[in-house]
């Protein structure tokens, strides 16, 4: 065995030789995957006792593509597009042999073989899109060239991988084996080949048939579905290129993939990549996840419904505690309907609808719950009476278990302090509908036990979610900054703007929703609810719109009650139409002279106010760091991923501009806008959010 790199090696077996690309964890085409690449076919090209190769990876995984974390640094060569190229023209023909994932650079590389098997369960796929990228090492032109332009097409613009057996009937690959080790399935592979027992043939050398009416469908679904996007219409063009002579298809793919790696959207997007991965690394991550196989759920409404689906959904047996036969006949009911949800979307496989049923049990008795391991309950939004079930709880529960809240503002530790063990209490703040939404704060008590902290983490891996870890405070990480900017909405209002215009400033920045659409779809008395909690402790000066309570006093709670900030009567809501009536009211209320605001200063201000909590809520530690936030804001609150998150994006802005902005502000409204003592040093120091990532 000879090493080509640190993490490439050539082993020769008679007439045939084996590459072996060992580059933990995923087999990333870093630059020593790519220089042992290079320099193992220019061996093979210079020994003519070699007749066929095989190209196989160590480890789980095929290459899971190109090192993300080397794009925006100094290049070392080779490229990959080169090392494609090499793998190409290498006089030798080579297979692929792939397990696990091959992915975006990885799936470039196969392509560029001369033959591609699959083992057991392994999935190919160009998810570059998902990173504002292209395939940009070949990818665009040797994918049409092997199966097509339609089916390439949509590999690269879903970014979603497909399992070999599907990428055998497109052609993508060759064979599929029921062989599991990758070391002897390439031996044998290679032997073939020599033997002229499998053949091979040159994806270069093949030829794509136009195919324009699927382009132009492809450009105009685009356009409608993700006009902000940059990468997918670049994908497109690179592929349409590929009925061109391949070096010409190659250098149009470059000019492209050139143009998407210097554009801010990118940067975003590997942001966003690396902030799911990030949030799992927490200080208590050391301590060993109690086990947990069957979980109480109290509370049958939407939310505790929603989390018995995620939890049932994820093999778990659940057991769902409501207070009346009635209450839990109706909880029972809806998590049937989530269910056959789940089946209709693909995620509940038919032979595991019978199973998945099974494990569900219901009781009108606290009592029940003795066996669980984790409990987590989901009740009216009240301290007193979340206080009490705790209290029963403590007695009921059996010790070690893990006792978890769903609440989304109130005060942690003193729902621990109604327990003897607080040390088992954390908090587990799901989003709704809660078996869909990825995102779950979990919250860490003053006397929570590290291995609670770690059980939630686990939950959330166990349940697909991404879990951030939060401190208390009102609102934690995500309602707290909501509080705030929810509240820059209303004075906007207040100062000239309509929600309408408010809400649809946000969607063209590329929320997925405006605050007072987002407030009509969860319901506009939460919010009335959480302003009656801080009535006692709301400063004299604070500036208060009265227009959420005006809608609230009428009966107008949202989408629930047909009417809110808009009408819901028809197809699609329209604004109330007696909401000017009321907005005039409120402005009067709070003495505010309207003016004309432009869409441009209604999103600056918005955000200005959701980053400078965002900067407050991480000074006082409840989110360790900028990145956790990003976190909350891109999987719970529908913050555009391709701007990488408030904090991320609060970098393109500046912490200097972001401190003017708030200064000029505050002229009208002092008490709302304070410059975070933060954001002031880091706009005297020049310092960034992602510095503070760094730092840890
Ligand atoms: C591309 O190829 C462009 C080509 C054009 C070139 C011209 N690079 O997800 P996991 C790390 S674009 C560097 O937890 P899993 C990850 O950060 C790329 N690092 O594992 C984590 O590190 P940590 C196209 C990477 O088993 C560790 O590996 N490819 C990369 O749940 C484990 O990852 C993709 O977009 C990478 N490419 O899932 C694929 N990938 O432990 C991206 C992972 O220090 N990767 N890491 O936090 C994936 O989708 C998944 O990682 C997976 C494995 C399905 C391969």
């Amino acid at each position: 065995m000879e090493a080509m790199s640190a993490a490439v090696t050539l082993e020769r077996e008679g007439e045939v030789a084996l590459i072996r690309i060992d580059n933990p964890p995923v087999n990333a085409a870093g630059q020593p995957v790519r220089e042992g690449l290079v320099k193992a076919v220019a061996a093979l090209d210079a020994d003519p006792g070699i007749r066929a190769a095989a190209l196989y990876c160590a480890g789980r995984t095929f290459v899971a593509g190109a090192d993300i974390r080397e794009f925006g640094k100094p290049f070392v060569p080779p490229s990959l597009p080169e090392t494609c190229d090499a793998l190409a023209e290498s006089r030798v023909p080579i297979v692929a042999v792939i397990q696990g994932t091959a992915l975006g650079g990885g799936c470039e590389i196969a392509m560029a073989c001369q033959a591609r098997i699959g083992l057991p369960g392994a999935k190919l796929g160009l998810p570059e899109v998902n990173l504002g990228l292209l395939p940009g090492a070949g990818g665009t032109q040797r994918a049409p060239r092997l199966m097509g332009m339609a089916a390439a097409l949509h590999l690269a613009l879903s970014g979603k991988p497909i399992p070999a057996e599907k990428a055998l009937s497109l052609g993508l690959l060759d064979e599929i084996t029921d062989q599991t080790d990758p070391r002897m399935v390439a031996l044998h592979a290679a032997r073939r080949i020599a033997s002229g027992k499998l053949a091979t043939r040159r994806t270069d050398a093949l030829t794509v048939t136009p195919l324009p009416a699927v382009l132009q469908a492809a450009r105009e679904t685009v356009a409608k579905s993700s006009p902000q996007l940059h990468a997918p219409g670049r994908i497109i063009e690179a592929i349409a290129a590929s009925t061109r002579p391949i070096a010409e298809g190659q250098k149009e793919e470059r000019r492209l993939f050139l143009e998407s790696l210097e554009d801010p959207q990118r940067a975003a997007l590997v942001h966003a990549f690396f902030a799911e991965r990030a949030v799992a690394k927490f200080p208590e991550q050391d301590a060993k996840p109690r086990p947990i196989e069957r979980i109480g759920v109290i509370g049958g409404g939407t939310m505790g419904s929603g989390i018995a689906t995620a939890c049932l959904l994820a093999g778990l047996q659940v057991v769902l505690s409501e207070q009346t036969e009635d209450a839990l006949e109706r909880g029972l009911a809806t998590i049937g309907r989530n269910l056959d949800g789940a089946v209709k979307r693909g995620k509940l496989t038919a032979d595991r609808v019978r199973a998945t049923r099974a494990a569900l049990t219901g009781a009108s008795d606290l009592n029940a719950l003795a066996g669980a391991d984790l409990i987590i309950e989901a009740v009216f939004e009240k301290m007193e009476v979340k206080t009490a079930i705790f209290a029963r709880l403590d007695g009921i529960a059996k010790p070690g278990a893990v006792l978890a809240t769903n609440t989304s503002y109130l005060d942690l530790n003193q729902i621990a302090a109604a327990t003897s063990r607080p040390q088992d209490v954390i908090g587990l703040h799901f989003f709704s509908p809660a078996h869909v939404m990825r995102l779950l704060e979990i919250v860490v008590a003053d006397k929570t036990a590290p291995d609670v902290v770690a059980t939630g983490f686990a939950l959330a891996k166990r349940l697909g979610k991404i879990g951030v870890r939060a401190g208390v405070c009102d609102g934690f990480i995500g309602n707290r900054i909501l509080s705030a900017y929810r509240r820059a909405a209303e004075n906007l209002v207040l100062d000239g703007a309509t929600p309408e215009q408010v809400d649809r400033a946000i969607r063209a920045f590329g929320m997925a929703m405006g605050p007072f659409e987002m407030g009509d779809l969860a319901g506009l008395d939460i919010a009335w609810a959480s302003r009656r909690r801080h009535d006692a402790t709301r400063p004299a000066d604070e500036r208060y719109s009265t227009l959420a309570d005006k809608l609230y006093d009428k009966g107008w709670l949202g989408r629930k009650t047909g009417r809110g900030y808009y009408d819901h009567a028809g197809e699609t809501p329209v604004p109330n139409p007696e909401l000017p009536a009321l907005i005039d009211a409120a402005r009067a209320e709070a003495k505010a002279t309207p003016r004309a605001l432009t869409d441009q200063e209604v999103r600056d201000r918005y955000l200005t106010a959701m980053i400078a909590e965002g900067a407050r809520v991480l000074e006082e530690g409840i989110a360790r760091r900028p990145v956790d936030i990003d976190a909350v804001f891109l999987f719970g609150y529908g913050f555009p991923r391709h701007l990488g998150g408030p904090m991320f994006h609060a970098d393109t802005i500046g912490a200097a501009e972001l401190v003017r902005r708030i200064e000029e502000y505050a002229k009208v409204d002092p008490q709302f806008w304070t410059v975070p003592p933060l954001l002031a040093r880091m706009a005297k120091d020049g310092t960034s959010f992602a510095a503070l990532n760094e730092a840890g």
